[in-house]
């Protein structure tokens, strides 16, 4: 039984690790959650960042849950193409004519906190560069 539970445990690791586990994003797209949703259609959810890092700070994530940029293959292309299009579209209409910035964050070294891929838009304000 031990060694059942041990591979029980890998596997939920690894199912963690390839994404299957829910994250809170599921949790917004099913509605569990609340969030402050701007756009929605069959493909992707646009929603208001909790904490924002600038006037204005939304998310894009796909309703399928991809967990991170770093996972995507070529049948992706034509959704991640949906994605910054949407993206593109909400920050017109924020009002972010002079601007703004979308940010992806992948694994341990990009900083990303939640595994279920989004596009971050930030913007109503100078952005400077290099990110931290
Ligand atoms: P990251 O790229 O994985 O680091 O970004 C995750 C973002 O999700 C981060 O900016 C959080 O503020 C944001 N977020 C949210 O909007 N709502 C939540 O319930 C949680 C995180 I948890």
């Amino acid at each position: 039984a031990g060694g059942q539970d041990g591979e029980v445990g890998k596997a939920q690791r690894a199912a963690a690790e390839v994404g299957t586990e829910p994250t809170i994003f599921s949790r917004i797209i099913d509605r569990s959650v609340p969030a402050t949703i701007l756009y929605e259609d069959d493909e992707c959810l646009v929603f208001r960042d909790v904490a924002p890092q600038a006037p204005v700070h939304f998310l894009v994530i796909p309703k399928r849950p991809i967990p991170r940029l770093s996972r995507v293959g070529p049948q992706d292309a034509q959704l991640l193409g949906h994605l910054m299009v949407v993206a593109a579209r909400t920050a017109q209409a924020e009002g972010l004519s002079d601007g703004y910035r979308l940010v992806i964050n992948d694994g341990k070294h990009g900083a990303q906190s939640v595994y279920h891929l989004h596009l971050h838009v930030l913007g109503g304000r100078q952005m400077s560069w290099p990110p931290g």
